[in-house]
C-alpha cells in the first residue's frame, strides 16, 4: 500500500480530474422517478444457499458482462468491457471513496449498479449474491466459493514471496488462478492506480490467517454493537494496516492478489459478493434502529480527513461517473427506498 503522502498527491490529482468529469451531463434523468416506477424488490442470498444452476447463472452473467463492450471509454480509454468500466471507476475514485463518511453509501450504490447491469444487460434473473465470510473464517480454503465448477475457482499459483514489507500476513499462492471459470480471464487496467492498457491474469493469494482474524462473527458483532454511524463506519473499515484491517479489509486481504489492491480490487469477481455482505451488515446495523439510522450519516468528506473537518451529510453527492446517474447519500440510505419513494434502491437480504 502506498504511503499517506502518495495517497494525498494522487487524491489531489483525482479530485481535479473528477471535478472536470462531473460537469458532463448525467444519463437517465431523475433516477428516483425512473426506478420507483419499476421497483420489484429482489432478494440477495448467500452464495452457498443458491442451487448449482443459480450459481452457474450468476457466473455466466459475470462472464457476459466481461464480454460486453465498454461504454466508459471517454473517461477510461483502456476499458475493454463493461466489467472493466466498473473497475476503472473504482480506480479513478479510490481516494475519494475510502476512509470517508460515504464509503458504505458509495459501495452500496456501486454494487447495486453492477447488479442492475448483470440483470438488464446480461439477462441475469437473480439478485446479487453475498458472501458471508464468517461461515468460512475457520475453514477458509474449504469455502464453496472456491469450487472450480460451481464457484469462482481457487487460489492463485504459488509464487515466491517478493520480500515486500507490505505482504499480507499468512498469504499463500499469489499468482494466476489455476482453475475455475476465471482461469483465462484478462484484466485490461490496473494494478494499483494505473489506467494504462495491460493484459493480466486474475491473481489470488489466499490468507486463511486473515480470514480467521478479521472475518469472524465476533468482529461482525462488534461492528453491529456500535452506537452510531460514525463508530460503525470506523469499525467496519478499520485502518490501513494488518493489525486492525476491519471486516472490510478482512474480505479483501483474505482473498488477496487483485482483491487485496485498494484501487483495482473490483477486477476480482468475488469483490461484489464481499461488498454485498458488507452492505448486508450495514443494513443489519441500520435495521436495529431504522427510524434513527435511516438518516444517521457522518464521517470525513476527504480521505482520513480531520475529525474537526467537514462531515458527510445526507445531501452529499454520490457519483459513479459514467456508470449511473448521480444521487445523494439520502437516496441510498434505504435498500428498499425506491419502493417507498425515498430513494433509488430496490433490494433486500435473505438472512
Ligand atoms: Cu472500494
Amino acid at each position: 500500500m502506498p504511503s499517506i503522502g502518495a495517497f494525498l498527491v494522487y487524491g489531489l490529482y483525482l479530485a481535479s480530474f473528477l471535478g472536470s468529469a462531473a460537469a458532463a451531463p448525467l444519463p437517465g434523468g431523475d433516477p428516483s422517478e425512473t426506478s420507483r416506477r419499476s421497483c420489484n424488490v429482489i432478494k440477495r442470498k448467500e452464495w452457498r444457499t443458491l442451487s448449482d444452476s443459480q450459481k452457474k447463472s450468476y457466473i455466466k452473467a459475470v462472464k457476459c458482462i466481461q464480454a460486453k463492450p465498454a461504454i466508459a471509454k471517454a473517461t477510461i480509454p483502456n476499458s475493454v468491457s463493461r466489467f472493466d468500466d466498473f473497475q476503472g471507476v473504482h480506480i479513478q475514485q479510490t481516494f475519494l471513496i475510502h476512509f470517508v463518511g460515504h464509503f458504505l453509501a458509495w459501495h452500496r450504490y456501486y454494487v447495486a449498479t453492477y447488479e442492475k447491469a448483470l440483470r438488464e444487460e446480461c439477462g441475469y434473473q437473480g439478485a446479487q449474491p453475498y458472501w458471508d465470510w464468517t461461515l468460512d473464517a475457520d475453514n477458509f480454503l474449504e469455502s464453496p466459493l472456491w469450487d472450480p465448477d460451481t464457484g469462482f475457482g481457487g487460489n492463485g499459483a504459488t509464487i515466491p514471496p517478493d520480500g515486500s514489507p507490505i505482504a499480507v500476513p499468512g498469504a499463500t499462492g499469489g499468482g494466476c488462478v489455476t482453475n475455475g471459470p476465471f482461469v483465462d480471464m484478462r484484466l485490461h487496467i490496473g494494478p494499483g492506480a494505473s489506467l494504462n492498457a495491460t493484459s493480466r491474469c486474475l491473481r489470488r493469494g489466499f490468507s486463511p490467517f486473515i480470514a480467521q482474524t478479521f472475518s469472524n462473527t465476533a468482529k461482525v458483532n462488534n461492528a453491529l454493537a456500535q452506537p452510531d454511524f460514525g463508530w460503525f463506519n470506523k469499525v467496519v473499515e478499520g485502518e490501513t494496516n494488518f493489525q486492525n484491517a476491519g471486516i472490510h479489509g478482512g474480505g479483501h486481504f483474505s482473498v488477496g492478489g487483485e482483491a487485496g489492491d485498494l484501487f483495482s480490487s473490483p477486477g476480482e469477481p468475488v469483490f461484489y459478493l464481499h461488498h454485498a455482505n458488507l452492505d448486508r451488515v450495514y443494513w443489519k446495523w441500520q435495521s436495529m434502529n431504522l427510524p434513527a439510522r435511516l438518516s444517521d450519516i457522518s464521517g470525513p468528506v476527504t480521505m482520513m480527513g480531520p475529525i474537526t473537518g467537514p462531515n458527510v451529510t445526507l445531501s452529499f453527492p454520490i457519483d459513479l461517473g459514467p456508470l449511473a446517474p448521480r444521487v445523494t447519500v439520502k437516496d441510498l440510505m434505504d435498500i428498499e427506498g425506491s419502493k417507498k419513494g425515498t430513494g433509488v434502491l430496490c433490494y433486500t437480504y435473505e438472512e
